[in-house]
């Protein structure tokens, strides 16, 4: 970096001051915390999201968003060039970056990090597209993030405005393809994608069984404004939006996926009208998306439909298609086609969609917490599905895969047009059009959850029925030091501190089917605790002594929920 860089660095990060005593980390999800101490790591994340771009020289996003977290929270992440998160090895670098106290340590770290990586800055290009959710104080962060990014000679700052954080991953990697990258072409072609999958419903499944209105709630935020746009564009599905933000309710306050899937209550807006009615809601940005139905008995709770019966729902229909498809090749050629299909969950996915998952055949593979732990697994098979309990996750088809059914679709199209292994060709390739190849999108898995039980004419409950969950409950713990709890084997075993996994292993003896873990929140400061049992009261029970356990080992001496 020559003088004159360095100078520039110099001055502007002298506006932006780090907090005192505020240790961030570039956590689950990028950095979280209470907007008003973010300015200086998003301006940070900047200057990161700049050397990304100049390193990979290729297209990088940044967005501006906390989610599920409440209102005054806010966030900020990077979006690699395939659209997937940063690299997990530049995390490192971006935690030192965040808590350099001094512009003359943040430059000498930058110099330093130049140089180590190789970072060519001439004649090379260097595009950030930004993106942010709703939030109030969005608008003044995307401005310290362009401050960033400017501080960066030759680095290209591009504002997209308000998006969903899956339009920008999937924009970052559609540019990056050279396809077209705008918010119209993403929602012409998850919407075409949709209508393709609805014409190829076979004629005998009963239609007409099938409702086709479902109500969503929006978390009163971006998801509920777009999917007001996208619903336009679609013939064949109903869409009612609830919680659109535009109605004065308050993000994520008493709405939205993550409130839905933890609390198991309705959202706002949502109650004794809408009993045995199709149901969804979405997170804070559009990630995440539950069902659930709101049963005729007059408890608070719901039926919920999780991200674990969203992937058991995708993997039965990616199984059907794919068993019509290869049935043929098997008896026709010697091609050998079988696609290696698999699904990715975490420890919070409930154990009965793992039981039910093997008993499919198929091949289930944990990893800690995180979509960046679950999409890397996931592109390991030809098509991999993996989802959070929460309800984020989707599909991935691998290149060589999808060249091999584009392939056989065309050879189909010529020898046996219209015939059952075409249509699942022709399925199957509109899935990989329709889910988000990036990350996981609430908006493209609505509309493939749609069309699959339109395609099998099946209702909420009749697809709820697929398996029954286990009882569970999830409570957080608020502790001295989160940091003090280390975790192995996909985050099922605490290694630290010393004495808490056999003592939350003699609790779970007591119960039957018992199953329990705790590992720290990589976005908010807690510890979580996670109990399943054969009864509700069990799971309580179970996740309550655990939560006593945590907080005698690293609390206050208090544990809440
Ligand atoms: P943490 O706070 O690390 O548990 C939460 C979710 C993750 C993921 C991230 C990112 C749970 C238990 N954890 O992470 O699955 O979605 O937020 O938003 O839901
Ligand atoms: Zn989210």
């Amino acid at each position: 970096m020559n003088e004159e860089q360095r100078s520039h660095l110099l001055h502007s990060s002298s506006l932006f001051s780090p907090p005192e005593g505020v240790k961030l980390s570039y956590g689950t999800a990028g950095f979280r915390a209470d907007a008003s101490i973010l300015r200086s790591t998003v301006y940070r994340v900047g200057i990161l999201a700049a050397l990304r771009s100049f390193k990979t020289q290729s297209v990088v996003g940044l967005m501006i968003t906390a989610s599920h977290n409440k209102v005054s929270d806010n966030g900020v992440k990077i979006v690699d060039p395939g659209g997937g998160m940063l690299s997990q090895e530049w995390e490192p670098f971006a935690d030192q970056l965040a808590i350099a106290q001094t512009p003359e340590a943040l430059l000498s770290l930058i110099t330093e990090f130049v140089e180590k990586e190789k970072i060519p800055f001439d004649g090379v290009l260097s595009l950030v597209l930004l993106g942010r959710d709703t939030r109030p104080s969005g608008a003044s962060l995307l401005e310290a993030a362009v401050e960033g990014i400017n501080s960066i000679f030759g680095a290209i700052a591009l504002d997209l405005g308000i998006l969903t954080t899956p339009q920008l991953h999937w924009m970052v990697r559609a540019r990056n393809k050279g396809m077209p990258a705008t918010e119209l072409a993403y929602f012409e072609q998850i919407s075409s994608s949709f209508r393709c999958l609805v014409d190829l419903i076979p004629n005998e499944t009963e239609r007409n069984k099938t409702d086709n209105t479902v109500v969503v709630d929006g978390a009163d935020g971006v998801g509920g404004e777009k999917l007001e746009v996208l619903k336009s564009m679609l013939t064949g599905l109903v869409i009612e939006v609830r919680n659109t933000g535009k109605g004065g309710g308050l993000l994520n306050d008493g709405v939205g996926a993550d409130y839905v899937q933890k609390e198991k209550v309705a959202p706002r807006g949502f109650g004794s009208n809408d009993v045995g009615i199709r149901c969804a809601s979405l997170d804070g940005d559009a990630d995440r998306l539950v069902y659930f139905t709101v049963p005729t008995n007059s408890s608070s709770k719901i039926d919920l439909v999780d991200g674990d019966k969203i992937l058991s729902l995708f993997a039965v229909f990616i199984k059907e298609q794919l068993s019509i498809l290869t049935k043929e090749v098997k008896e026709n050629t010697n091609n050998n086609s079988q696609a290696r299909l698999g699904v990715v969950q975490t420890a919070y996915a409930n154990g009965s969609s793992t039981d039910y998952l093997k008993q499919l055949g198929l091949e289930v593979i944990f990893t800690p917490t995180g979509v960046k732990h679950l999409h890397e697994k996931a592109a390991q098979f030809d098509i991999g599905i993996y989802f959070e309990a929460n309800g984020h996750g989707t599909i991935l088809f691998s290149e060589s895969w999808l060249s091999w059914l584009e392939a056989r679709n065309n050879e189909l199209s010529l020898v046996s047009e219209g015939s059952e292994q075409q249509k699942a060709a022709l399925r199957l390739l509109s899935v990989s059009n329709l889910i988000n190849q990036a990350v996981g999108d609430a908006l493209s898995c609505l509309l493939l959850v749609e069309a699959i039980l339109q395609h099998k004419g099946w209702s909420i409950q009749k697809w709820n029925e697929l398996y029954q969950d286990l009882p569970s409950r999830q409570l957080k713990v608020k502790v001295v030091d989160r940091t003090a709890v280390t975790t192995t084997n996909a985050e099922t075993i605490a290694v630290s501190p010393p004495g808490i996994q056999e003592a939350i292993d003699a609790e779970t003896a007591k119960y039957p089917k018992g199953r329990c873990f705790i590992r720290p929140s990589g976005t908010e400061d807690v510890i979580r605790v996670y109990a399943e049992a054969s009864t509700q009261e069990a799971a309580d029970s179970l996740a309550d002594s655990v939560a006593k356990i945590v907080d005698r080992f690293l609390g206050f001496g208090s544990s809440n929920q």
